[in-house]
C-alpha cells in the first residue's frame, strides 16, 4: 500500500494519505533551535537539546505516538463543525477531508481541504533563529462567505528538562505561568529565579534567569486565548475535541500551577475566493524578543512583503545547494531519490543531531557518541568538506592521550580538560565507565576520506589537543589510536573487544577478542602505512606493515573456517561465530570487514561473501547473524535480551547493509551490490509501506528478521549510522567516485543492466559532468575515460587534467 510519492523536482516527499502506518517525520531548524514534525504536525521543539531544552511537550510512546503537536483548528461558526489543518488531531473522515503533507529540506508544508476551505501551513525555523514559523494560508474556495474561528495551539512543557516535565509534576507544575500579551502568550518558567543548570560546576547555589517562551500571531487580531491546557481542552477530553473549539470560544484562562499552553483564537470572515495569510510564531525568548519577532512579521504582512516566504526560500537555497554537490540520473528512480535527496539529507540530519531527537529518543545522554559521530562525518564529506573537517577536529580532540576515544563526548567538551573512563568521575558525569574497542579506529577511514576529497593533505600535520592532556599532530593521534588496540590484546594476538566493538551488545572484555576490531585494526594499519609512506616515515611504515603481516597470519591460523570468518573469542576460549556452533554460527560483519579491510582477497573474499548471500540474506536485507541466540548469552552476548530476529539478535541491522554493499562492489559484484541495496532501499518499499512501517524516504536502525511475526517491519527512524554507511557504499562503491590524493578514480560497480547513467559532482570546487557508457553490459571495469576530449586509459583522472567545468565520458568494458 502506498501513502505518498516523491516529488523529485522540488526535493520533497508528498504524503497523500495521512493515516500512515507510523508518524512520518521531518526535521526543522538547526542545532540551536531544533524541531521534529510528523506528517500530521505532531512533534516537539527544543533549544539546543531535546532532553534539557524542551519547549513543546511530546508524549513518547502514546497510543498513536503522534501527539501533541503544532495544531491549527478551524471552526465553521454557522454550524459549529470543526476540523484541523492537519488531519490529526480531529481526524475528519477521509472521504470528505483532503490532506497533503510535503516534507522538504528543513521545512514541512501541510495542506487541508474541507467544505470549501483550503489551508496550507508551512512549518520551518528561519535560518539562525530561535523560533519557528507556522505560515498559514487559508482560502475560501466556495461561493458563499464563511464565518470562521481559527485556533492555533501548542502545549508547552512546564520545565526545560524532559524528565522533570514528564514525571516530576509536584515540582514542574508550580514553576510555570502564562500571561496574555495581546498578540502572544508568554510562558515564564522560574519567574522567581531558578537553580542554574547542574552541568555547571557547583551550580546548585546559583540563581539563574527565568526561562521564557512565546506563542504569537501576526496577520490577524486575537479574539480570545487560553494559556492553560486543560481550560482549552476541557476535562476528560482529548486533542480531537477541545472544549474551546467545540464551543467556539477560548476562556481567557492563563496558567498558574497547572499545564501551560499557548492557544490563540482568531475570528474571521472569508468572502468567496478570498485568501488570508496568518503567521503563528513559537519560540524561546521574553516579551521583548517576542514583540520584536511578531512585529517583524506584522510589518511585512501589512507592507505587502512576504517575509516568511523569503525565509523559506533562503532555507531551500541553502539546502539545495548543499545537495547539488552530487546529483545523479540512473535508470532507477528510487536509487536516484535516495542519492540526490533523501539519503544525503538524512546524513546531514544525523550529522547535526547525532542520536539526540526523534520519536524514539530525545537526547537524554547530552553528548556525541564517539563511533557514531566519526562515522556520521563520512556521510557528508563529499557534500560539505568544511563542516566535516570542523567536526573531525572536535572528535580528534576527544581522543584520550592513551589513544582510545571518549565513549561520550559531552556537548560542552573542553579539550585538554576532560576526565577519562579511567577515572570514576567520568562515569558519574556520563554514565559510561569503559572504553569501547572500536571508537578511535573509525578515525582512519574518516581522516583518509576527508583528505582525499578535500585535497588538504596538510591536515595530517595539524596539531590537535587530546581530550585529557597534551597535544599531537593528526598523524600522531592516529598512531596512538593503533597503539591503544595493540596494547589491549587477547591470546590469539587479536585486539580485545573491551566493553563493546561496533556491536553494543557484544561484551568481550579485556581478554576476549573481536574479529570486527581486528579487521578494523588491519584497515587502520594499512591507511596509516600509506600516510607514513607519503610523509616519508619509513620506520612507521615498516612498523605498520609488520603488524599487518602478524595479523595476516593470525587470521589464517585462527579466524578462517573453510569458507567464513569467525566473530571472536571469549575470555574462556569459546569461539563466537564458529560454524560448529548451534546458534549464531555465521555472522555478517566479519565477512564484509575482511573484504573492506583488505585482509581477505580473491577466493577467501568470494567464499565469505557467498556465505552471507546463502545463509543470511532475506528479501529485506541480510541478518546480522543466524540462528538467533536463545541459550548462549549474558554476560558476553547481551543481544539475547532481544526477541529473536530483532535488532542485534539476528535482526536485519541496517547499518551493516552498507558495508555489505561496499564489500560486494570491491570484489566487482555490481548485480549483487545493487540487489542488496534494493532490499533495504526505503524508496523501493514505497508501494509496501504497510510492511516497512517507517518513512519510505529514510533508513531506520533495524528491520525484523525471519524469526519474527513481522518480517520486514523497520524500527527507529532517522538517526542511525545507516545513513552514512549506505551513502558511502553508494558513492564510493556503486558510483565508484573515489577521490585520491592528486586526482580521482571513477570506477563504477553497477548492475549490468544499466547501459548508461550520469553523475554531476563538485570535486574541490570543479564540476565533473560525468556520463557513464556501459553498453558493454559490465558490472565493473573501465576501459578508458574521455576527459574534455582527451582519452585516458583506465579510470584515474589526475587533478592537473581538470578545468573548472569538465565533461567526462567513462567507457566501461
Ligand atoms: O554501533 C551501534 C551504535 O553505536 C548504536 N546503535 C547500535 C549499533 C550496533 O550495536
Amino acid at each position: 500500500m502506498r501513502y505518498g510519492h516523491f516529488d523529485e523536482s522540488n526535493k520533497e516527499y508528498v504524503v497523500t494519505r495521512p493515516d500512515t502506518p507510523a508518524p512520518w517525520c521531518n526535521y526543522l531548524g538547526s542545532v540551536e533551535y531544533g524541531a521534529i514534525i510528523s506528517n500530521n504536525a505532531a512533534g516537539y521543539s527544543f533549544v539546543k537539546s531535546g532532553a534539557s531544552g524542551r519547549i513543546i511537550r511530546f508524549r513518547f510512546n502514546s497510543a498513536s505516538n503522534d501527539q501533541p503537536g503544532r495544531y491549527i483548528y478551524l471552526r465553521d461558526n454557522s454550524d459549529g463543525d470543526y476540523w484541523s489543518g492537519s488531519w490529526q488531531p480531529v481526524c475528519k473522515d477521509l472521504d470528505t477531508y483532503g490532506s497533503e503533507c510535503r516534507h522538504g529540506t528543513a521545512y514541512t508544508v501541510i495542506k487541508s481541504q474541507y467544505r470549501n476551505i483550503e489551508t496550507s501551513t508551512a512549518y520551518f525555523v528561519p535560518m539562525d533563529k530561535y523560533y519557528e514559523v507556522w505560515q498559514l494560508k487559508i482560502k475560501n474556495t466556495g461561493l458563499s462567505a464563511r464565518e470562521l474561528s481559527l485556533f492555533g495551539m501548542v502545549e508547552f512543557t512546564n520545565h526545560d528538562h524532559y524528565e522533570n516535565d514528564t514525571v516530576n509534576l509536584q515540582y514542574s507544575q508550580f514553576i510555570s505561568k502564562t500571561y496574555f500579551k495581546g498578540d502572544h502568550i508568554l510562558q515564564v518558567i522560574n519567574e522567581n529565579g531558578s537553580e542554574a543548570s547542574s552541568d555547571v560546576e557547583g551550580s546548585c547555589d546559583v540563581m539563574g534567569e527565568p526561562g521564557c517562551r512565546f506563542f504569537g500571531v501576526a496577520g490577524a487580531e486575537v479574539s480570545a486565548f487560553d494559556g492553560e491546557r486543560d481550560a482549552f481542552l476541557g476535562a476528560y477530553r482529548t486533542y480531537g475535541n477541545p472544549k474551546a473549539v467545540e464551543k467556539g470560544k477560548c476562556s481567557n484562562t492563563p496558567a498558574y500551577n497547572c499545564n501551560s499552553c499557548g492557544a490563540l483564537q482568531i475570528d474571521l470572515t472569508l468572502k468567496p475566493g478570498e485568501e488570508r495569510e496568518i503567521v503563528f510564531l513559537l519560540g524561546a525568548g521574553n516579551e521583548e524578543v517576542a514583540s520584536q519577532v511578531i512585529n517583524s512579521y506584522k510589518a511585512a504582512l501589512s507592507g505587502g512583503s512576504d517575509l516568511a516566504g523569503l525565509q523559506l526560500n533562503e532555507l531551500k537555497t541553502l539546502w539545495h545547494s548543499r545537495l547539488e554537490n552530487l546529483q545523479i540520473s540512473t535508470p532507477d528512480r528510487n536509487f536516484d531519490n535516495m542519492v540526490n535527496m533523501w539519503n544525503a539529507y538524512q546524513c546531514f540530519i544525523t550529522f547535526l543531531w547525532s542520536r539526540a531527537a526523534s520519536f524514539q529518543y530525545c537526547g537524554l545522554r547530552n553528548g556525541l557518541g564517539y563511533r557514531d559521530t566519526v562515522q556520521d562525518i563520512q556521510g557528508i564529506i563529499h557534500l560539505d568538506c568544511n563542516l566535516a573537517r570542523e567536526r573531525l577536529s572536535l572528535m580528534l580532540s576527544a581522543q584520550v592521550s592513551n589513544g582510545g576515544g571518549l565513549p561520550l563526548v559531552k556537548f560542552n567538551h573542553i579539550p585538554g580538560k576532560e576526565v577519562t573512563p579511567d577515572e570514576s568521575e567520568y562515569s558519574k558525569k556520563t554514565g559510561q565507565s569503559f572504553y569501547r574497542a572500536d571508537d578511535a579506529l573509525w578515525l582512519f577511514p574518516t581522516v583518509m576520506t576527508y583528505i582525499k576529497e578535500s585535497g588538504q593533505w596538510n591536515f595530517i600535520d595539524e596539531v590537535i589537543p587530546y581530550a585529557d592532556k597534551g597535544e599531537a599532530s593528526v598523524y600522531a593521534h592516529l598512531k596512538q589510536a593503533i597503539q591503544f588496540n595493540l596494547d589491549r590484546q587477547g591470546s590469539h594476538g587479536f585486539p580485545a573487544g573491551l566493553f563493546a566493538d561496533w556491536n553494543d551488545c557484544l561484551r568481550l572484555g579485556t581478554k576476549g577478542e573481536s574479529m570486527f576490531v581486528a579487521f578494523q585494526l588491519y584497515y587502520a594499519l594499512s591507511i596509516f602505512k600509506d600516510f607514513a609512506q607519503r610523509k616519508d616515515e619509513p620506520e612507521d611504515a615498516a612498523w605498520a606493515g609488520s603488524h599487518m603481516s602478524r595479523l595476516d597470519n593470525a587470521f589464517e591460523n585462527y579466524a578462517w573456517e573453510d569458507d567464513q570468518y569467525v566473530r571472536g573469542f571469549t575470555e574462556a576460549g569459546y569461539t563466537i561465530g564458529s560454524k560448529n556452533n548451534k546458534e549464531a554460527n555465521i555472522w555478517l560483519n566479519p565477512q564484509t570487514w575482511s573484504v573492506i579491510s583488505g585482509a581477505a582477497g580473491g577466493e577467501k573474499a568470494r567464499l565469505a561473501l557467498d556465505q552471507v548471500y546463502n545463509k543470511l540474506n532475506t528479501k529485506y536485507g541480510a541478518m546480522l547473524f543466524y540462528p538467533a541466540f536463545k541459550e548462549f548469552g549474558l554476560p558476553v552476548a547481551r543481544m539475547i535480551l532481544f526477541n529473536e530476529g530483532t535488532k542485534e539478535n539476528a535482526g536485519i541491522f541496517s547499518q551493516p547493509q552498507g558495508w555489505l554493499i561496499l564489500a560486494e562492489t570491491m570484489v566487482g559484484n555490481g548485480n549483487r551490490a545493487y540487489e542488496y541495496f534494493n532490499e533495504i532501499n526505503p524508496a523501493a518499499m514505497n508501494e509496501h509501506a504497510e510492511i516497512r512501517y517507517l518513512e519510505p524516504y529514510v533508513h531506520g536502525q533495524a528491520t525484523e528478521g525471519v524469526d519474527t511475526l513481522n518480517h520486514g517491519r523497520s524500527h527507529v527512524h532517522w538517526l542511525t549510522g545507516t545513513a552514512s554507511t549506505v551513502m558511502v557504499s553508494i558513492v564510493n562503491g556503486i558510483l565508484g567516485l573515489q577521490p585520491q590524493y592528486e586526482g580521482i578514480n571513477i570506477n563504477p560497480c553497477i548492475p549490468s543492466s544499466w547501459s548508461s547513467f550520469t553523475i554531476k559532482k563538485i570535486f574541490r570546487g570543479k564540476l565533473l559532468d560525468i556520463q557513464v557508457d556501459n553498453s558493454a553490459g559490465m558490472e565493473k571495469g573501465v576501459k578508458h575515460l574521455i576527459v574534455n576530449g582527451k582519452t585516458i586509459a583506465g579510470c584515474y583522472v589526475d587533478y592537473s587534467e581538470l578545468a573548472e567545468r569538465n565533461s567526462i565520458l567513462v567507457v566501461m568494458g
